[in-house]
């Protein structure tokens, strides 16, 4: 049974309603009974162990980039070196089982993941119906958007436009207006979790739009349905919406990839911007700006180009001789192999080995040429990282197959596929906004030293 609520955020005059499943509770109820119990436990942590010591700040971590310097609180994951990513405990694999899937699907979705995160819960079916069905409902672009968009070059980078896209739905924010207003502190992530949301429903469509305007030449895409759930409504504005294997691809592929704790470039940006109180669509077009260095989320896209170059230098009949030839090759032009290593990681990515799985039980994809690529290229890549010897993670991160899989289905604009790692972010990135708020974390402000500072101190043996 059905019955609907209209939300008090309706932004610009808009009446949203909301189709609610009765005896079911929304995300914002579900989110304000977790609270209480967090904040009791920051505040003890706070009362009772604020000087605690637990770890050294030691020269490396300065200059290595903070690798593995614990300093910041990040709620919905935690990543373990050897075992991957665990959301609120845990694994891929136990979300696989236990986290509800689309209608006739049988992959993770977006919705369920989201609540996951927020939440800690696994969300009922019912419940994430109604989440999918919020979000369509809140799915469109608002004009002056589309307008925007539309007038960029679709010569710009897709993530250029994708940055531009989500920085000016901050027309929108229903944060920044109730701050403007003067809103209480302990109200303000009720305002940030109604922003996400809208963030969340409007990136499909303003990412499909970014699609068909610089690879199908502005062709219009069909309306928002309110009976599909994100991902879905994502292919299908892309105009992929008949092929029911990309779209269970892409509902794994943005569930598992949506959080991967908190110190990556992107999370970690959509943290230290959102510490100044901007709100949720500046802080996440930050993110995306560092999603978009080829160290990070333009990985993918280096992945396919790397493994096309190759194919095309190979021909067929690829060997594991001329992959370990063509390893060599890239690692003594002094170019990093795409796809392998990582900053935390030092086994091979869970989320890996899931996109692989998924691959293994397609017998199409498992002929396919580029696929195979993958799987000889990890038979042969650890070994040659590890001679070479200067990564501390000889293994394949997401990106090794990630774009890959998108080729095969006929995705073949590889410099989209960051931006559907962007759809996909925003879970993580927008779940620790609104933990951020609810706990009143404050500005992000570390001390920076200078070198002849950090020589003092190491003078002083301090
Ligand atoms: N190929 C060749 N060299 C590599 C390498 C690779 N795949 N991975 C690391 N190295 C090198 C580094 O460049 C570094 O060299 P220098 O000392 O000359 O600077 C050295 O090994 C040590 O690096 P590290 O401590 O093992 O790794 P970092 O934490 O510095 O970097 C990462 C991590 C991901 C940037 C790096 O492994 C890399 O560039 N990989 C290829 C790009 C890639 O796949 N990125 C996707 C990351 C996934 C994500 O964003 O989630």
């Amino acid at each position: 049974m059905l019955r609907s609520t209209v939300s008090r955020f309706a932004s610009r005059g808009t009446r949203v309603v909301t189709q609610r499943f009765a005896s079911t509770k929304t995300l914002k109820e579900t989110l304000q009974e977790v609270i209480p119990g967090k904040q009791e436990q920051l505040k003890q942590l706070k009362s009772e162990h604020s000087q605690t010591v637990i770890g050294d700040v030691k020269v490396e971590n300065i200059i290595g980039g903070m690798r593995g310097l614990k300093s910041m609180l990040w709620e919905s994951s935690v990543l373990d070196p050897n075992e991957g990513i665990r959301f609120h405990g845990l694994s891929i694999p136990d979300c696989q089982k236990q986290l509800p899937a689309a209608p006739g699907g049988k992959e993770i979705i977006a919705e369920s993941m989201f609540w996951l995160l927020l939440t800690g819960n696994i969300p009922t079916e019912a419940e994430t119906r109604q989440l999918s069905r919020e979000l369509a409902e809140k799915g469109d672009l608002p004009t002056y958007v589309e307008k925007l968009i539309d007038g960029l070059s679709p010569s710009m980078h897709p993530m250029t436009q994708l940055g531009i896209g989500v920085a000016a739905l901050n027309h929108d924010s229903v944060f920044q207006k109730a701050y403007e207003t003067g809103i209480k502190k302990s109200d303000y992530w009720t305002y940030t979790l109604e922003d996400c949301l809208t963030l969340i429903a409007r990136l499909p469509a303003l990412a499909a739009r970014i699609y068909r305007n610089v690879y199908k030449y502005g062709a219009a895409a069909p309306p928002i349905s309110k009976d599909l759930d994100l991902v879905g409504n994502y292919t299908a504005l892309m105009g992929y919406g008949a092929d029911k294997d990309l779209t269970e691809y892409l509902r794994l592929y943005i569930s598992i990839h949506g959080d991967h704790e908190g110190g990556n470039a992107s999370a970690h940006t959509a943290h230290l911007v959102g510490s100044t109180l901007a709100d949720p669509y500046l802080a996440y077009s930050a993110a995306l700006f560092a999603l978009a260095g080829p160290l990070h989320g333009l990985a993918n896209q280096e992945v396919l180009r790397w493994q096309l170059a190759m194919q095309k230098e190979l021909g067929d009949n690829i060997t594991h001789q001329d992959i370990k030839d063509y390893l060599w090759k890239t690692l003594k032009s002094g170019q990093v192999v795409p796809g392998y290593g990582h900053g935390v990681l030092r086994k091979s990515d869970p989320r890996f080995i899931a996109l692989q799985e998924f691959c293994d039980s397609r017998p199409e994809l498992l002929a396919s040429p580029t696929i195979q690529l993958v799987k000889k290229t990890y038979e042969v890549a650890p070994g040659v990282l590890t001679e070479h010897g200067k990564t501390k993670n000889p293994w394949p991160n997401v990106d090794a197959t990630s774009g890959c899989v998108l080729y095969h289905y006929g995705l073949t604009e590889f410099k989209y596929y960051t931006v559907i790692f962007g759809v996909s972010r925003a879970l993580g990135a927008l779940t620790q906004l609104v933990w951020a708020r609810a706990l009143g974390l404050p500005l992000e402000r570390p001390k920076s030293v200078s070198m002849d500072a950090l020589q003092d101190l190491i003078n002083k043996g301090a």
